[in-house]
C-alpha cells in the first residue's frame, strides 16, 4: 500500500486538547512533573488522579531532580477519551538566545520518539511553550510544523499528527505554516 501523503496525515483542530479522540495527547507541562496551569491543570482535571499518581511514581523513581526541558515521558490517560499523555517540559522564553528553538524542537521529537516506539497511531500537540512560558507564537508554530513534518516523512508511526489551538492567532499562524 503507498503511504499516504505527508499533508493527509496533518490536522489543525481549535478547541480543547483533553477532547480529542486520539491514542496520545501531549501535555506542556513543568520539570516537576506535578501539575501546574493552563493545558497541564486542565489535562489534569479532565483525565483525573491516575495521571498525577503515575506523574509522581516517575518523579520519584526516575526523575528525581525533574524532567529535563526538551524530553518526554508517557502516562496514562486515565479518563480521558486518549489512552495516553505525553509530558514535555518545553522552554522558558528568556529572549531567543537561550537554546529556545533547539529545546523546542527536542520537545516535539522526543514526544514523537514515544509515539512512534510504541506504535501510536494518532498524537495531538498543543501549542507547547506558548502560554505560561512565554514563547512567541510565530516562531513556536514554525518548530512544531517543522519537526513534525520532519519526523512523519521519516517515520511511519504516527500515522496521524493532530495540531489543537486554542486561541485564534494560533490558529492562523498553524494554517499559514502548513500551507507553506
Ligand atoms: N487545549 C488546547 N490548548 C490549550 C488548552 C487546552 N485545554 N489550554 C491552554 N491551551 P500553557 P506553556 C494552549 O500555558 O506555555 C503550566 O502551568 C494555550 O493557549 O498551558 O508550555 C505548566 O505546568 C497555549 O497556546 O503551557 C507549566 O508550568 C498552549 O496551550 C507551564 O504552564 C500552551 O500554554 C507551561 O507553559
Amino acid at each position: 500500500m503507498p503511504a499516504s501523503p505527508l499533508s493527509a496525515r496533518i490536522q489543525l483542530v481549535q478547541g480543547d486538547i483533553t477532547r480529542q479522540p486520539v491514542s496520545a495527547i501531549v501535555n506542556a507541562a513543568n520539570s516537576s512533573l506535578l501539575g501546574g496551569g493552563g493545558v497541564d491543570g486542565a489535562i489534569h482535571r479532565a483525565g483525573g488522579p491516575k495521571i498525577l499518581e503515575e506523574c509522581r511514581f516517575l518523579r520519584e523513581r526516575k526523575y528525581p531532580f525533574g524532567l529535563p526541558s526538551g524530553q518526554a515521558v508517557a502516562t496514562t490517560g486515565g479518563n480521558l477519551p486518549a489512552a495516553f499523555v505525553i509530558h514535555t517540559a518545553g522552554p522558558v522564553w528568556h529572549g531567543g538566545n537561550q537554546h529556545e528553538a533547539e529545546e523546542l524542537a527536542a520537545c516535539y521529537q522526543s514526544c514523537l520518539r514515544i509515539a512512534t516506539a510504541r506504535k501510536f497511531e494518532s498524537v495531538a500537540f498543543p501549542g507547547i511553550s506558548t502560554g505560561i512560558y512565554g514563547y512567541p507564537k510565530p516562531a513556536a508554530a514554525a518548530v512544531a510544523v517543522r519537526e513534525v513534518r520532519q519526523w512523519l516523512a521519516a517515520h511511519e508511526w504516527p500515522q496521524t499528527v493532530v495540531f489543537v489551538v486554542f486561541d485564534d492567532e494560533n490558529r492562523r499562524l498553524y494554517e499559514q505554516e502548513l500551507a507553506r
